[in-house]
């Protein structure tokens, strides 16, 4: 975690003196995403925390033959974090629970 935020930094100073990466966080509660739709900047990290129950992922929709990121299955008290580089709007879901439970990130540079 340290050489990833030095990283970044980094690479943020080389390109945008006042740039820092942030660290923005989204709930899973019992169905749903919180907050369902969010809107971060390029390097920053999305980090995914599970309350309690049932099981749940964070995969993002197919682009093209691709996906951007896969939490696959995760429990009460897991996390997962995915830093996004590239300006976009990400739509994701739950493997498990597809119609109901997904939501939105939009990358702005
Ligand atoms: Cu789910």
């Amino acid at each position: 975690m340290i050489s990833f935020n030095l990283r970044t930094l980094a690479l943020a100073s080389v390109f945008a003196a006042v740039a820092i990466a942030a660290e923005v966080k989204v709930k899973m509660t019992f169905a749903t995403f919180f907050p369902k739709d969010i809107t971060i900047k390029v390097g920053d990290t999305v980090k995914w925390t599970h309350g309690s129950f049932p099981p749940h992922t964070a995969t993002s929709d197919m682009i093209g033959d691709m996906i951007e990121f896969d939490s696959h299955i995760m429990l009460g008290g897991d996390t997962y974090s995915h830093e996004f580089k590239q300006p976009g709007v990400y739509k994701y879901h739950c493997t498990l629970n597809p119609i109901t439970m997904f939501g939105s990130i939009t990358v702005v540079e």
